[in-house]
This record gives structure tokens, C-alpha cells and sequence, in this order.
């Protein structure tokens, strides 16, 4: 391993759940009834694909333009979440992991599909903990396609089969496995099962796990 990245929202902090929060709400007004179970789908997905699953269990058709204006209104309470969010929202245990990633010369990058992450990483104020980010504004396809890892690897001038990723999200796993990447999963075995190891919670990590893989 020389190098660790990290997806963001259901990783770093739990900005899963104000996606979640927007989602549902934007869903009630469509009339449709959005579980935790479908919205295991759309973690890590973008924005406007997230949109379409939603519309796909409603069997709901829209036009694009329409499609944009929904999308928006979501981003709007989404936004409005993130402005409230403390610095002390951040998952214990994350910034001691990315402090002693560095201190045994690991780079830490971090990958995460949206378009908000630097955002959420100045409120959370760990913007200077990654040698490299990469958001949902510097790539044209979302996970799973492996575009956004590689790029990642690219920036901090490692090989992609040195690198080790940190995800919450089904569709981010087998994006980290698509670009010949080891993951390591954040979340329920069942759902994470193709990661090679899954942990509930980034504070269980440390460099010692990691440099087993
Ligand atoms: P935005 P991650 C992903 O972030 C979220 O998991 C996913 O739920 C969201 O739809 C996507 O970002 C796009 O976010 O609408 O803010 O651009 O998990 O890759 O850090
Ligand atoms: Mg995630």
C-alpha cells in the first residue's frame, strides 16, 4: 500500500443521511414511498442517476428539463444541511487515521462523486489532510464506473494496485475492484460483500489493518 483514498459521505461523516433527508423529501412530493432500502442504490451514485432510480421505482417519466429543475431543488436542501454542519460532525476516529496514514508515508487522497464534497471538507475543516482530491465536478462518469479512483491514483502519482479504498457505498465498491484497487467497506457485510474487508465504522481502521491487505 502507498496509498489510502476515501470517499466522503458515509465514510468521513454522515452526509449519507442529509442526502437521504433531501431525497425523501423531494420523493414525498413525486408520491413516491423511498426506503432505506432503496436508497442503498443511491449512495455514491450522482446526482441526476440518483434522480432517475427514484423516478424508476415511482414509474414516473419526466423530460429532461424537468429532471434538471427536481435535481436542483434537491442540491437546495441538501445545501441548506450542510451549511448547519459543525466541525465535530466528522466520524471519530478519521482525522487520527489520515494523521497516522502520513506519519507512515502513506499518501491520503480522497474521491467522492459529489459535486459538494469541498463543501462539506472546508466545513469540516480537512481540507489539508488529502495530497489529492477528486469530486463530482472533475469527472464525467459516477461510480461504479472507476473513473473517479483512477484519477485519483493519477494525482498522487501511485499505481492504482497499490491503492487501498475506503467506501460506504455498493456502487463505490465495485468501482474501487474495477480500477484494480484493494476496498475495504464502511457499512453491513450483506450489502458491502465484494469488499475485501468490512468494518462498521471508520474508527475501527488504523495503518496496521490497512497494510495487511
Ligand atoms: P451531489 P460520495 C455521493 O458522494 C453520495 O454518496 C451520493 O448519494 C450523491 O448522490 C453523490 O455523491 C452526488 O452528490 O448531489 O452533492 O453532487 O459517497 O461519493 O462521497
Ligand atoms: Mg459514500
Amino acid at each position: 500500500m502507498t496509498a489510502c483514498i476515501f470517499d466522503l459521505d458515509g465514510v468521513i461523516v454522515d452526509t449519507a443521511h442529509y442526502h437521504f433527508m433531501a431525497w425523501q423529501k423531494l420523493a414525498k412530493e413525486l408520491g413516491v414511498d423511498l426506503t432505506q432500502q432503496d436508497n442503498e442504490r443511491l449512495k455514491g451514485v450522482g446526482r441526476i442517476e440518483s434522480l432517475n432510480i427514484i423516478l424508476e421505482i415511482g414509474g414516473i417519466p419526466l423530460p429532461d428539463d424537468e429532471k434538471e429543475r427536481l435535481a436542483a431543488k434537491k442540491n437546495a436542501w441538501f445545501v441548506e444541511y450542510i451549511q448547519a454542519m459543525k466541525k465535530e460532525e466528522i466520524f471519530p476516529g478519521a482525522k487520527d487515521l489520515f494523521d497516522s496514514l502520513h506519519r507512515h508515508n502513506i499518501k491520503v487522497g480522497l474521491a467522492s462523486s459529489s459535486k459538494n464534497a469541498r463543501t462539506v471538507l472546508h466545513k469540516l475543516e480537512i481540507e489539508n489532510s488529502f495530497e489529492a482530491i477528486v469530486d463530482g465536478t472533475m469527472i464525467k462518469n459516477s461510480k461504479p464506473d472507476p473513473e473517479i479512483f483512477l484519477k485519483a491514483s493519477v494525482l498522487l502519482h501511485v499505481n492504482a494496485a497499490d491503492c487501498i479504498v475506503v467506501e460506504d457505498a455498493e456502487a463505490g465498491v465495485e468501482a474501487a475492484l474495477r480500477a484494480g484497487m484493494k476496498c475495504i467497506g464502511i457499512g453491513n457485510p450483506q450489502q458491502l460483500g465484494k469488499a475485501n474487508l468490512v468494518f462498521d465504522h471508520i474508527g475501527k481502521l488504523s495503518y496496521e489493518i490497512l497494510k495487511t491487505l
